[in-house]
């Protein structure tokens, strides 16, 4: 899947089974009409294409990868290793360890290869945190996230009106 326009972020997971989770990134950057592009590419039964993946994404003209993974998740970090993009790790959670292997598998790096993870299974904060990236250098853009900022201000303030009352 990808959006008309040249895609300005990746969004990479290590199965389709992902995608579930990992639907929340696409959904935040739809919402910012910011084009995006999809694929599978897994660290471990796709080592070469991940790579290939990587190398190519900031020549391709992304400006950001979000990665997804889960269990033994190096899908984020491998990326970092082969591209000056930033990325974005999400930690998919699975069946068994509530998403901690995910989490700790991808928030870990060494110090030099930097992945920005975001929290089990928080996918939309990850499109949001791409969506913030872009707009760094986007006025318009950086303009629309602070009305959608205002808007979660007076969603939360709204809440407490009625909590209030
Ligand atoms: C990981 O293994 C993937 O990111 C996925 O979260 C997990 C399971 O993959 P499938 O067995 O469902 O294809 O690499």
């Amino acid at each position: 899947m990808s959006t008309p326009e040249s895609p300005l972020v990746g969004i990479v997971m290590g199965s389709d089974s992902d995608w579930p989770v990992m639907e929340a990134a696409a959904q935040a950057l739809a919402e910012f009409e910011v084009p995006y592009e999809v694929d599978v590419v897994s660290a471990h039964r796709m080592p070469h294409e991940m790579i290939a993946y990587g190398e190519g994404a900031a020549d391709r003209g992304l400006k950001a990868v979000i990665a997804g993974a889960g269990g033994a998740a190096h899908l984020p970090g491998m990326l970092a290793s082969v591209t000056p993009l930033p990325v974005i790790g999400v930690p998919v959670p699975l069946k068994y360890l509530d998403g901690m292997d995910s989490l700790l598998s991808i928030v870990q790096m060494p110090a030099g290869v930097p992945v920005a993870t975001v929290s089990i299974g928080g996918a939309r904060n990850a499109g949001l945190l791409a969506v913030r990236m872009i707009a760094a250098h986007d006025a318009d853009l950086r303009q629309r996230m602070s009305a959608f900022q205002s808007e979660l201000n007076e969603l939360a303030s709204e809440k407490g009106r009625r909590l209030r009352k």
